[in-house]
């Protein structure tokens, strides 16, 4: 199935032509029926010559139901686009080939009605010139009357080579159904109807309803009338919903495959370049049409055509969408040069854009946008947004992702490499200001990259960091650290009144290695436990325990002096063999057995059960 929307000006015979092929009433309405004016869209559609079937939108050509109109033409891949041939272009006809301009249609066929009232060639050769300006090009031209019936036979055969020649819709694409009506039958609750152009829709399936993102439940679903299972774009579709009333459910909301759009209400678009007067300055206020949705936008250009749109409701969005921009109560058709047209058109190239803080930043973010093709991917993105939770960046509609950096997390490469680096410098910047502390903690790292999860600080890391209890620093041996290669390897720089302390205990460890300096002499060099400890991991002391410190290797030496008693010994014979006192010889010994190099009996006396390494 394909759909198309009809195009053109009020009363040239749109609605005739559609009645005429279809057989069906597009006018729904009495009133509209009563004025023989349409007024809101219509909906028929036929089997082709060739068997394919097609729908029609039809839509009203009068001026003052333009957002009707492109409510219709939004959502189809091709137009019908009909010129009376007695009265030729009229100003809705180029308003509506504005529209079908603007939102890049490049389908359709020209239809000149009402041949049977003058020449249709005039308005044929007019028409065919200007719509060969627009996005549609050179288009089969047909002239007809649906009085005498000529070219009717002509136009089916149009019909079904157009047809032919569309696009068939993405089966495995995401769904996205702009709703242009909703009511509600007694007994079955909510319908809504819409032109599905991609994606399935099956029985039981659940959607959101944009903007609320309310679940809903697929409980029926037709397609020309006739109920199906299951239905593929491109497919006029009736749904009937379960979990929502109908009073909740209007035109220009859409039902979308969950996690599969981007719900926004700020975008960075390319402005349409087929604007007279380049010139122009975009207004402050616009209104925005995709879909059967419209909402008004406030617009921050970002110099030349790129400018970020604030819109006034959140819209379903992936980046490549087409957006009309109409410039409400402006006259229709062309306006005149150095003013900005009624109707524009807009790509999205971002529907999660970054903020924007002062000029200077404004201007960057124009440059850069400036670049980027009118669908951009992954590239694009990661490059500005440096990271992208894998589902954001399928929200955005960008599919084939690279490969995550940990977890469902995706990287500019050039962005990850700066951040690895920042991240080795923030953290030696820490160790500088905190020589004390055993590294930096990862959340503080966090922080200070502005990153939103830490598992990206630990992937970061495994560039030349360590991370150990929570706290980041230098890998041993990463060269991040320029350091003296201690017997457990290259140690932090300390700062040097530290060093001196520690030169100083080693020097009263050299005369008497088991005379751990009491709690006065450690004062009296200005050690305090964290200068202690940090001595002590960076190979400089042996932390026994938090009162006692030896010189390192100590424990060794002990373990060597120990093994020569006789076994199992007594603390009292340890003490005696390592010359110092029971304040250092019971913490010694307990630290010993920890390591597995002495072993403690249920008498309290020990065994060495290893000699211990050689020292050094
Ligand atoms: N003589 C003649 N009148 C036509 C033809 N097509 C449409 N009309 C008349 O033109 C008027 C407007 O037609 P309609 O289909 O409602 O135009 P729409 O506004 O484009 O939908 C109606 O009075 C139609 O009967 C045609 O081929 N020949
Ligand atoms: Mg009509």
């Amino acid at each position: 199935m394909q759909v198309i929307a009809t195009a053109g000006h009020v009363d040239h015979g749109k609605s005739t032509l559609v009645r005429a092929l279809t057989g069906m009433e597009p006018d729904r309405w009495a009133e509209e029926r009563r004025r023989g004016l349409t007024i809101d869209l219509g909906y028929a559609w036929l089997t082709l010559p060739s068997g394919e079937r097609l729908a029609f939108v039809d839509v009203p050509g009068h001026e003052r139901f333009v957002p009707n109109m492109l409510a219709g033409v939004g959502p189809v891949p091709a137009v019908l686009f009909t010129v009376a041939a007695d009265e030729g272009w009229m100003p809705q006809s180029a308003e509506h080939l504005a529209a079908i301009d603007a939102l890049g249609i490049s389908r359709g066929l020209l239809v000149v009605t009402r041949a049977d009232l003058a020449d249709p060639a005039p308005a044929l050769r007019d028409a065919a010139g200007r719509m060969g300006r627009s996005s549609l090009g050179e288009v089969p031209a047909i002239a007809v009357s649906a009085v005498t019936g000529l070219g009717m036979q002509e136009l089916l055969a149009a019909l079904d080579r157009l047809v032919a020649s569309l696009p068939p819709g993405d089966p495995a694409a995401p769904v996205r159904l702009w709703v242009d009506r909703a009511f509600s039958i007694r007994g079955s609750g909510t319908v809504v109807t819409g032109t599905l152009p991609a994606g399935a829709v099956r029985l039981r399936d659940e959607l959101r309803l944009t903007p609320s993102m309310r679940p809903v439940v697929v409980r029926g679903i037709q397609s020309l009338k006739e109920t199906a299972s299951e239905v593929t774009g491109v497919a006029r579709v009736a749904l009937n919903l379960r979990g929502t009333d109908t009073g909740s459910v209007a035109r220009g909301m859409a039902l979308v495959t969950a996690g599969a759009w981007t719900l926004t209400s700020v975008v960075d678009v390319r402005l349409g370049q087929r604007r007279p007067g380049t010139g122009a300055r975009p207004p402050r206020e616009l209104m925005v049409h995709v879909g059967s949705a419209r909402t008004a936008a406030h617009v921050r250009p970002l110099g030349g055509r790129i400018a970020r749109l604030i819109l006034g409701e959140a819209l379903p969005l992936h980046v490549g969408d087409r957006l009309l921009l109409r410039l409400p109560g402006a006259p229709a058709g062309e306006t005149s040069r150095g003013s900005w047209p009624a109707l524009t058109g807009a790509t999205v190239l971002d529907v999660a854009p970054p903020a924007i803080g002062g000029r200077g930043a404004a201007t960057a973010a124009g440059r850069e946008l400036s670049s980027w093709p009118d669908r951009p991917g992954a590239a694009e993105l990661l490059r500005r947004h440096g990271l992208l939770r894998r589902h954001a960046l399928a929200a955005m509609g960008v599919t084939g992702t690279p490969r995550p950096v940990t977890g469902d997390w995706l990287a500019d490469p050039r962005r990850w490499a700066a951040m690895a680096e920042r991240l080795a410098k923030v953290v030696a910047e820490h160790a500088a200001r905190n020589p004390l502390a055993p590294g930096m903690p990862v959340e503080a790292a966090r922080a200070a990259l502005g990153v939103p999860d830490r598992r990206l600080v630990e992937a970061l890391a495994r560039n030349g960091l360590v991370i150990a209890d929570g706290l980041l620093r230098a890998a041993p041996g990463g060269g991040a650290s320029p350091g003296p290669a201690g017997r457990a390897g290259p140690a932090p720089a300390l700062p040097e009144p530290l060093m001196a302390a520690v030169r100083a205990l080693l020097d009263d460890l050299a005369r008497e290695p088991f005379g751990a300096p009491e709690a006065g002499r450690l004062r009296e060099l200005g050690l305090e436990p964290r200068g202690i400890a940090a001595a002590g991991r960076a190979g400089l002391l042996l932390r026994v325990s938090d009162q006692i410190v030896l010189a390192p290797g100590a424990d060794a030496k002990a373990a060597r002096i120990l093994a020569g008693l006789p076994q199992p010994f007594t603390t009292a014979q340890a003490r005696q063999a390592l010359h110092t006192t029971r304040r250092v010889a019971i913490p010694l010994l307990e630290h010993l057995d920890r390591a597995g190099i002495t072993q403690r009996l249920p008498d309290d006396r020990r065994l060495v059960r290893r000699p211990a390494k050689p020292a050094g």
